[in-house]
């Protein structure tokens, strides 16, 4: 069979020729002889049929049928889906009759039977029927609001159909209507959360499945809580056939789960759980919530330890937690011979901590740092030198003192060191007492040339300068390791075995020796203590012809040991300070009894400081000069000198304020020894104070 859409009838064979297929997009129906009247005993039936998304709109331009109750008689009836539309007979709608006049008669598919039939006899002539009808584009959209939705969330009408679409996140189901969402692999590894069903509480997507993995470390167990709103397509009779939640935890399954009853509290003993949510396409439930949480293996509470802390602090311990053990301070913890701050353990998914709780030591400073020169006294008793106690060091009695006036307690402190508030960990100093001889001399002696003998150790400062076991210059101890004397001391023509070397020349420092506590002149004593100068400073200003800064300065190669016998000098305190004419000073030395023999012991004088230009007046008469950095003593009538020999050695005056003895000088030069009206000229040390300190470090103590 052929037919042609849109225009043509298609006329089908059928079993009792009165039923006419018709399928197209329109057409026209009438009934037999129209418009002349229809015969008796018609049956006719119009099949109309049009393509699928559409319907069929009947539309009757004529209608004349035999009137009768309820059209018992002769009558058009439309049916569309086996569904009676409509019955229409005579000329006029009454009560129980009813023409279709302008109204038209939609089917509700795309099929529409239109069936005349007129009975055996007509009162009178009825001319029929004449009816047109046409497809008409169904909008599924719109029609079936009502009822339930075509599309599961947008509808798209279209001449001939329609399409659904979805929400954004969800995708169409293969059924092309139903929005489903994609859910299948929802992994949470933390320890607590939030789960729900896809847009809870709103009605989850139909079509779906989604699955939930809460996977965890091993040593953790889940615990699910779900919400009291809980949602889920339910049947009275099978246990939850469209939409359910199964849980799996281990070898543990929980469900189907549906209804509108919340499961509660679960626990699933587990460190991984799956959770599946089955929905079907239909039902407009709002689905399910559930928190989770984790506890992990419990551990034993742990204690501090004795003089420790640890942080948190907790009633329980679990998996995983960590704690912080530290000591208090001043205590430590002792790990392999290290001293260590802080400890972390941390509770394994056995159930055991990683290591057991280390004690913690007191922190020991250890023994202190010996003070040279000094001690040290422990403030508590046990020479304990743990933490918290403290120590004072104190400078060897007599002849040491700190040199500064410090507070000398050192207190051990957590970090293991001895700290004083001012040095820190730096120690005092101790330096040996200056000016302040142990042993008093008798009685000041009045002159050396002559000589006086002096007692012995009562100048513990001079040094004496001696060659091939003979003295050829004095010197002066300041500090520990330091010597006076006099430049010209140390060039030639002092050097006999060198005559020729030329003033700016230095003796070699090992043709000589520097000797302390020494009284004797050529016998060797047990309490001197001999040395090679380790180093030689002259005055930068030193002249060898006119004498000006005739002073030098001997590093020895050690300190001396500080005795009785052998002790420094102070020095001027004040540059500005000078010794007054007729103060009187106290030089001591070996050098020559009136030029003429070496004496057999020390000697030493007590005479006036003498006016400066007095002094000069002598010496410019006989062509020498006297200058600023020199100052002179002795007497007019002479006898008390220095003489040869005696050079570089002290001249000291009483600091009475201070009850000490202090270097006024050095034995530099003269005219002839004790001659009267002729001065021994000394070098100023207070002149070259600022250079000597800058050289030696040396302070007054
Ligand atoms: C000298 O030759 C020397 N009377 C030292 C002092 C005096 C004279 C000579 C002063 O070392």
């Amino acid at each position: 069979m052929r037919c042609f859409w849109l225009v043509v009838l298609c006329l089908l064979d059928h079993v009792g020729a009165n039923v006419t297929e018709l399928v197209g997009m329109f057409g026209h129906i009438e009934s037999p002889n129209y418009p002349e009247g229809y015969p008796s005993d018609s049956d006719m039936t119009w099949n109309i049929t049009v393509p699928t998304g559409f319907r069929i709109k009947l539309y009757f331009m004529h209608f004349d049928l035999e009137p009768s109750y309820l059209c018992e008689y002769d009558y058009v009836k439309v049916a569309s889906d086996d569904d009676l539309l409509e019955t229409f007979c005579g000329r006029e709608s009454t009560d129980t009759e009813q023409i279709p006049g302008q109204e038209f008669v939609l089917s509700s598919g795309n099929t529409m039977a239109v069936t005349f039939k007129s009975d055996f006899s007509n009162e009178e002539r009825f001319t029929g029927f004449e009816a047109h009808y046409s497809a008409i584009d169904i909008d599924e959209c719109a029609e079936k609001e009502d009822e339930e939705m075509v599309c599961d969330h947008f509808c798209h009408n279209y001449i001939g159909g329609f399409y659904c679409s979805c929400r954004f996140s969800y995708i169409l189901h293969s059924d092309n209507r139903t929005c489903k969402v994609e859910c299948s692999d929802n992994v949470f590894t933390e320890k607590s959360g939030v789960v729900t069903s896809p847009d809870y509480p709103n009605p989850y997507p139909k079509s779906s499945d989604c699955l939930y993995r809460i996977e965890l470390e091993e040593g953790f167990t889940i615990t699910l809580e779900f919400a009291d709103m809980f949602d889920l397509e339910d049947h009275p009779d099978v246990p939850c056939p469209y939409d359910y939640l199964q849980i799996k935890a281990g070898i543990k399954e929980i469900g189907p789960l549906c209804g509108d009853r919340s499961p509660g509290k679960i626990e699933t003993n587990s460190s991984s759980v799956q959770i599946l949510f089955h929905s079907d396409d239909s039902g407009e439930n709002h689905g399910w919530k559930f928190a989770f949480t984790s506890v992990g293996n419990p551990c034993p509470v742990v204690k501090p330890p004795v003089n420790g802390r640890i942080e948190p602090v907790q009633e329980k311990y679990s998996f995983k937690d960590q704690v912080q053990i530290r000591c208090n301070t001043g205590y430590k913890f002792v790990k392999g011979g290290d001293e260590v701050e802080a400890y972390q353990i941390e509770c394994l998914k056995s159930g055991t901590w990683s290591s057991s709780i280390p004690t913690c030591k007191v922190i020991d400073c250890g023994i202190p740092a010996l003070l040279e020169d000094g001690f040290i006294t422990f403030h508590t008793k046990g020479n304990l030198t743990l933490f918290g106690t403290q120590i004072d060091y104190s400078c060897r009695a007599i002849f040491y003192r700190m040199a500064s006036e410090l507070n000398s307690t050192y207190t051990c402190m957590e970090n293991g060191f001895w700290v004083n508030d001012e040095l820190g960990t730096d120690l005092p100093t101790c330096q040996p007492v200056c000016g302040r001889p142990r042993i008093r001399r008798s009685s000041i002696q009045p002159k050396i040339a002559q000589g006086k003998v002096v007692s012995k150790g009562s100048s513990p400062w001079i040094a004496m300068m001696s060659k091939n076991g003979i003295p050829f210059c004095g010197g002066s101890l300041v500090g520990e390791k330091w010597i006076i004397t006099a430049a010209h001391c140390l060039h030639p023509p002092y050097d006999a075995d060198n005559p020729n070397l030329s003033n700016t020349d230095l003796i070699n420092t090992t043709s000589f020796k520097v000797i302390l506590g020494r009284q004797k002149t050529l016998i060797k004593e047990v309490t001197e203590q001999p040395f090679h100068a380790k180093n030689i400073i002259t005055h930068p200003s030193y002249n060898g012809s006119t004498f000006e800064f005739d002073i030098a300065l001997m590093e020895l190669p050690s300190k001396v040991k500080i005795t009785d016998h052998v002790m420094p000098i102070c020095l001027p305190e004040d540059p500005t300070s000078t010794l007054h004419t007729g103060e009187m000073v106290i030089v001591s030395g070996w050098g020559k009894q009136f030029l003429h023999s070496i004496p057999e012991t020390l000697m030493e004088i007590e005479i006036p400081i003498v006016d400066h230009e007095k002094c000069k007046n002598v010496y410019t008469q006989l062509g020498r000069q006297v200058t600023d950095d020199m100052i002179c003593a002795g007497l007019k009538q002479g006898g008390s000198d220095a003489c040869q020999g005696d050079s570089g050695g002290p001249m000291v005056a009483l600091d009475r304020e201070r009850d000490r003895w202090f270097l006024g000088g050095t034995v530099s030069w003269g005219d002839g020894c004790g001659e009267d009206n002729r001065y021994g000229v000394y070098s100023d040390v207070k002149k070259s104070l600022a250079w000597i300190k800058n050289v030696t470090n040396v302070k007054n103590i």
